[in-house]
């Protein structure tokens, strides 16, 4: 062996070592996987739909609507082009939050930018990086996680619509944010997690060391904690720590208001390993009442500490209450929010 494969083979040795003494490491040599540079066209289309229990969502496809709505996923710089389809027979819209839009995109009765039963309207979102202005401050970029929802339904702030669920995240991420395996969205609306029973998630699946994504969002008329159990993060744009100089607070537990809306990245069981490793309101009566669910960390024989404890008190539950068979009994509700809206 010549000096030079000598010491790179030292070096990776090395690096296995220090890898194994973490948790919950993220496998060595593993490139991570960055947010391309902005300035594409994103063409989207998005059905407004009514669903079953009185819900109405957004999808991408006919008959295919969610509550949240799909995530829309873009690279400051980008714009995108978006169709709202309304297959309902009142009027409804698509109001962002955070991005650029001219009034006539604002999706309010008052702009005209509703979208009538059975009608299309293609919304412009643009998006742009920082900069310096001309009179030499700064100019935030769009990156953030931010969302959208109905401005129409009930009445002129959408509050019928949002109440039913047309809502939805949208993501603008930085050139070179780091992008997770699974982004997962977390609406806490009124006393509901995305308008789903109480006590029935949803649970969202990980395998320990997955680099996860949680958008969470708040609409209705109630402030709440969002806690999570055995994970923090950055009180930051990003959630994510920019080095050891960064000072933003690490929390596990955020206030929230109606209409706020962040994010973060986890690594799954970090320093912690796995488990169900529950989220929910921090407000008493409301995780009580059923705002939570379950951060399902998966070992590699794919074990879920203590889940079986939460599956039996589950069926307690849903024979305690009523029986709401509009939306299964909430386990393995992975909401699927990692679409390719291309
Ligand atoms: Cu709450």
């Amino acid at each position: 062996m010549d000096r030079r494969s000598f010491n790179r083979r030292m070096l990776l040795g090395g690096a296995a070592v220090a890898t194994s003494l973490s948790a919950a490491p993220e496998a060595v040599g593993t490139t991570l996987r960055t947010a391309p540079a902005g300035g594409r066209i994103r063409r989207i289309r998005l059905y407004a739909e009514k669903l079953s229990g009185g819900r109405m969502g957004y999808g991408l496809q006919r008959g295919k609507a969610t509550v949240p709505g799909p995530l829309i996923e873009l690279t400051e710089g980008d714009t995108a082009y978006v169709q709202l389809v309304n297959t309902m027979d009142v009027p409804a819209s698509l109001h962002v939050h955070g991005l650029d839009y001219t009034i006539h995109q604002d999706g309010t009765r008052w702009s005209w930018s509703a979208v009538q039963p059975g009608g299309t309207r293609t919304y412009v979102w643009r998006t742009h990086a920082p900069g310096r202005r001309a009179d030499g401050t700064w100019r935030e970029g769009s990156a953030g996680y931010w969302h959208y929802h109905d401005h129409i339904v009930g009445s002129d702030h959408g509050t019928g619509g949002v109440h039913k669920g047309l809502y939805g995240p949208v993501i603008v991420r930085r050139a070179g944010d780091i992008l997770p395996l699974a982004t997962h969205t977390i609406v806490f609306n009124d006393t509901s997690v995305n308008n789903r029973p109480p006590h029935s998630g949803p649970n969202f699946q990980a395998a320990l060391g997955d680099r996860v994504e949680f958008v969470m969002i708040t609409h209705g008329d109630l402030y709440h904690t969002f806690h999570m159990h055995g994970h923090r993060w950055a009180n930051n744009r990003t959630g994510i720590l920019a080095g050891p100089d960064d000072r933003s607070q690490i929390i596990d537990n955020r206030i929230v208001g109606p209409g706020d809306s962040f994010g973060f990245q986890v690594i799954a069981g970090e320093g912690v390993g796995a488990g169900a490793w529950m989220y929910h309101c921090h407000v008493q009566h409301h995780s009580d009442k059923g705002m939570t669910g379950l951060f399902l960390v998966k070992n590699p024989n794919g074990t879920i500490p203590a889940y079986e404890m939460h599956q039996q008190q589950t069926q307690d539950q849903d024979q305690d209450d009523d029986q709401d068979q509009d939306q299964g009994q909430g386990q393995d509700q992975d909401q699927g929010q990692n679409q390719d809206q291309e």
